[in-house]
């Protein structure tokens, strides 16, 4: 049907363990989005392509050393110089799939033992998800997918912080898929979840931000 002008993209975030699959499932939720005719465009935190991105790039691959706090601030920023034109892109009725937000800058910082409420406080004004889906795997069969590379978060002991952090953020609004299914089946999951939610926005849902 005709498109009405107050009728906006949804902002769908995946979240996950390294491993869980977001990646994967990101491209296929994109081309199925694309098939049915929708605008969408896919993205990613951290977006190595900024300046910013660069200095995380080359953090996460232990090149560069940084204060845990000072690193969980630039995640942070890296977000906030993608905001406005997250914004424009969503009122102009594209949807975005995001793999990783906000929730990956609080659970990881959070799972060295930052604070959590500290972490959350620089991700206040950002806009909020109008989806968040969780891809569930444990910590030990997420090392079990074609083992680690050398990235710095990329260790067992670890990622059982990061997936009790996870615990503890998650809401009653996040949608929780078992990732250790094929993927196709958490294809089908995903696209039944997203597709609900692509509609709701496109009725004109507020844009709202976090946290909410
Ligand atoms: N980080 C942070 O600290 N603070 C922040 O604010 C943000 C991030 C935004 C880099 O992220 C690190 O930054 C990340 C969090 C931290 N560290 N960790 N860990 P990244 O996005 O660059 O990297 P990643 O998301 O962790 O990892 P990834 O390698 O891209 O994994 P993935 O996207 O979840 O998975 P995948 O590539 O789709 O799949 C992994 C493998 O499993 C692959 O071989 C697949 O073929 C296989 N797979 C996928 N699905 C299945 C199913 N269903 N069954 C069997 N096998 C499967």
């Amino acid at each position: 049907g005709s498109k009405k002008s107050d009728s906006r993209g949804a902002l769908i975030v995946l979240e996950g363990l390294d491993r869980c699959g977001k990646t994967s499932q990101c491209s296929r939720l994109l081309s199925s989005l694309e098939k049915s005719g929708h605008a969408v465009e896919s993205w990613r935190f951290p977006d190595r392509n900024t300046g910013v991105g660069q200095m995380i790039s080359s953090y996460l691959a232990n090149d560069s050393h940084l204060d845990d706090r000072a690193i969980h601030l630039l995640f942070s920023a890296n977000r906030w110089e993608k905001r406005s034109l997250m914004e424009s892109k969503l009122r102009s009725g594209t949807s975005l799939i995001v793999d990783r937000y906000s929730f990956s800058g609080v659970a990881f910082s959070s799972a060295k033992g930052l604070d959590m409420e500290w972490c959350k406080a620089p991700e206040v004004g950002l806009l909020a998800p109008d989806l968040v889906v969780y891809l569930e795997i444990s910590p030990e069969q997420a090392a079990e997918r074609g083992g680690y590379g050398g990235e710095r978060y990329e260790k067992l002991e670890f990622q059982k912080r990061v997936a009790e952090s996870y615990k503890t953020l998650r809401d009653a609004t996040w949608k929780i898929i078992d990732a250790t299914l094929p993927i196709e089946d958490v294809e089908k999951q995903l696209r039944e979840i997203v597709m609900e939610c692509v509609l709701t926005c496109g009725e004109g849902k507020p844009l709202s931000e976090l946290w909410p």
